[in-house]
């Protein structure tokens, strides 16, 4: 745990939030700020800011995040398809430094941004 991260206190449960998904590797809660109809946040329970800062037990849990992400998808109720957005840095505008899984759906997203 990072003392300074907001996703690592919502790990812990010091902040709430509104959980869809957890297990002993992963956290999945609703976006603060949701961006499509379903927007939730899949979170490894590792610290790390970045693809390029991921160990190798790490990788294993960004693995087992995206295993899961089909049945949460379904949990959530998005039969019609969904997007995955992994922000990586400034030029991406990512805002919290421990890797994220956006999940963004429950409507059509368009051709837009990829
Ligand atoms: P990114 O730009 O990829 O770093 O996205 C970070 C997302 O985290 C952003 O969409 C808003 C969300 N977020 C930030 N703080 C909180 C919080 O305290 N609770 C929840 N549920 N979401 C948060």
């Amino acid at each position: 745990m990072e003392p300074n991260c907001i996703f690592c206190k919502i790990i812990a449960g010091e902040i709430p939030s509104d959980k869809v998904y957890e297990d002993g590797d992963m956290l999945a809660f609703r976006d603060i700020n949701p961006q499509a109809k379903v927007h939730v946040l899949v979170v490894p329970k590792s610290h790390f800011a970045t693809l390029a800062e991921m160990d190798a037990a790490q990788a294993e849990l960004v693995k087992k995040c995206l295993q899961k992400v089909p049945a949460i998808a379904e949990s959530l109720g998005l039969a019609g398809g969904y997007r995955l957005i992994v922000n990586q840095g400034a030029d991406a505008g990512q805002t919290v430094h421990h890797l994220h899984i956006h999940i963004l759906g429950g409507q059509n997203l368009g051709e837009k941004l990829v």
